[in-house]
């Protein structure tokens, strides 16, 4: 199945047709009145080409830092066919407290040449929390946290669901991506052991359910769509051409039950480091998971 196609959303559409439900959406004018030419592979690599970059595999382990410029040269423009091992430029905002290549410069640069869709939530958005007198409009502000994504033909994100619960939602400016989404209650097909199975090569000797799985949708993200995934749901990302996306995750007020019972369930996933980072100041460096949901309770009463 496709996913549903809507223009000319609101916010309240937003929030309880798609995040409150969690059904994937993929809206057609998001990107409305951008200046899409700065997001394109020649304007990136004017303004951005020496700057170095975290250049990643199909599922997020560091492969190498080089500069944009150096991955362009290596992966754009290529005609090769079942490319398989493209690598993956993933340019994050400032997500952890430690020194490495982010991309918050690159975002406060091209501050203007975007700006946040009136349907998606600003001030409701529970993590990264967003302190008073620091919330804004998305392309403004650090919160939440953003990444320039930036892949050649043949590269792939591969199975995976995102940290914490969160939404994501992914903004296409160039080239196109077949998406693969299948739903929350797949997980015992599609994951074992906090791994994923590879639906492209699945080793049924580990997801030996995986002949059960089934796809909910499938689909291709074109230039100017933005797709929802909604947390929980499972998506596999392959590039059918040269790319250029930016992505952001956030949890919202209407997914706080679901954000707890994912937390108490997984207290101890690596990416309750970001939880925490975006949380600073409020909870301790070390706050458990019980001292984390008191905070979000006192901060977001039901
Ligand atoms: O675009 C991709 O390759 C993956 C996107 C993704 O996983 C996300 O936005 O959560
Ligand atoms: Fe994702």
């Amino acid at each position: 199945m496709t996913i549903q196609r809507v223009q000319n959303l609101n916010e309240e559409q937003f929030v309880n047709d798609f995040l409150l439900p969690k059904k994937p959406v993929i809206v057609t004018d998001a990107m409305k009145g951008w200046d899409l030419e700065k997001f394109q592979p020649a304007g990136l690599r004017e303004q951005f080409g020496n700057y170095e970059v975290q250049i990643y595999d199909d599922l997020f382990d560091l492969q190498t830092i080089d500069t944009l410029e150096y991955y362009l040269d290596e992966n754009f423009g290529k005609k090769a066919e079942g490319h398989d091992k493209v690598n993956y430029i993933r340019w994050y905002t400032k997500l952890k407290d430690v020194d490495f290549y982010w991309a918050d410069e690159v975002f406060d640069i091209l501050r203007s040449s975007w700006s946040q869709p009136s349907f998606l939530p600003c001030d409701s958005l529970v993590i990264p929390f967003q302190p008073e007198g620091q919330k804004g409009p998305i392309n403004t502000t650090r919160y939440p946290y953003k990444g320039l994504f930036i892949s050649g033909k043949g590269a792939r994100t591969r199975l995976h669901r995102d940290p914490f619960n969160s939404n994501a939602v992914l903004f296409q400016f160039y080239g196109q991506k077949k998406m693969c989404l299948y739903e929350p209650s797949q997980e015992t097909y599609v994951m074992n052991g906090g791994e994923f199975v590879d639906i492209e090569n699945p080793d049924l000797s580990k997801f030996s359910d995986f002949n059960k799985a089934k796809c909910n949708y499938e689909d291709v993200l074109m230039p100017g769509e933005m797709v929802l995934f909604p947390g929980g749901w499972f998506h596999d990302v392959r590039c059918i051409s040269d790319s250029i996306s930016i992505t952001w995750n956030f949890v919202h007020k209407v997914g706080l039950p679901g954000f707890y019972s994912f937390i108490e369930k997984y207290p101890n996933d690596s990416q309750m480091e970001i939880v925490r980072y975006f949380l600073k100041n409020k909870i301790s460096a070390d706050a458990d998971v019980q001292e984390i949901i008191s905070f979000l309770k006192s901060s977001f009463p039901e």
